[in-house]
């Protein structure tokens, strides 16, 4: 059954004023019940289907890290997800604010159980996630990324939820978390101990949040005895463009890009626009 709030074609509600205002502000939202628990079935449904029940059977993806175990879940392309990604387009879109109404891109999509601390895992993803900012890593020549953090379960900190550091989006680009010598982001950047720390976020079923990739984040280990399901997806704004740099969340040779060109459509679809 939907919620009363939600749409029938997107699964998701629509964002209110004050959490756009509380974005911009903080540089990420939590927006309650902002998912029908019907496509949260779905797409858990999808990950364990990859991934199986532990989130740890899946080959490994490429990038050895312990924030989570990762794997492409390309919802787009899955008629049983793909209604959601309007809804998550529109509410993107309103986020980004841009005064040129400019559309949203979707960038990359991707299911990220942070794996049991306690347990010795086949893949690598069960340990903390450091602090750091998105931005770099993604390689593209503007700001306006954001991450919707899809909790497929109601979890609180005892999983690995996630904890932003408020006002930290205004600081501009703080560098590749590679680039820190095994040091702390808020070692690099004391300007960071100016600013508040969010509580480690509860989510009930439904909640999510959205980080922009200007945004230093960070997340517990996961202290249960199994995963900890996530579902995030990238949208960015529609005219960002790539920007040369080698890229971790696609690869240009495959889609035939040069610098400064766009993202095709078809890899890379419109959401919203
Ligand atoms: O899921 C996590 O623990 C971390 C997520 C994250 O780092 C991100 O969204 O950039």
């Amino acid at each position: 059954m939907q919620m009363a709030t939600t749409t029938e074609t997107s699964f998701c509600r629509a964002v209110t004023v004050e959490e756009v205002t509380h974005y911009k502000e903080h540089g990420w939202v939590q927006l309650r019940r902002f998912i029908d628990p019907e496509m949260l079935s779905r797409m858990l449904a999808k990950a364990k289907g990859i991934m199986g029940e532990d989130g740890d059977s899946n080959p490994p993806y490429g990038i050895d890290q312990p924030y989570f175990n990762a794997q492409a879940a390309s919802g787009y392309a899955d008629p049983q997800i793909r209604p959601v990604f309007d809804g998550i387009g529109k509410a993107a879109g309103a986020l980004m604010d841009r005064k040129s109404g400019v559309g949203v891109r979707l960038f990359n999509d991707f299911f990220a159980p942070k794996l049991p601390a306690a347990k010795k895992t086949r893949n690598m993803g069960n340990g903390p996630t450091s602090f750091h900012q998105d931005f770099i890593t993604f390689a593209v020549d503007r700001s306006g990324g954001m991450t919707f953090w899809i909790p497929l379960e109601p979890y609180g900190p005892q999983a690995g939820t996630m904890s932003f550091i408020n006002g930290s989006h205004k600081l501009g680009v703080l560098g590749n978390y590679t680039a820190y010598d095994g040091q702390d982001i808020r070692k690099v950047w004391p300007e960071l101990d100016d600013l508040e720390m969010s509580e480690q976020i509860t989510y009930e079923l439904g909640d999510i949040t959205v980080h922009s990739h200007m945004t230093v984040h960070g997340a517990g280990a996961n202290m249960m005895d199994g995963p900890r399901w996530a579902y995030l997806v990238l949208p960015q704004p529609a005219d960002a463009r790539w920007n040369g740099a080698p890229p971790e969340a696609f690869d240009p040779a495959a889609h035939n890009m040069s610098p400064y060109g766009k993202f095709p459509d078809d890899a890379f679809p419109i959401i919203a626009g």
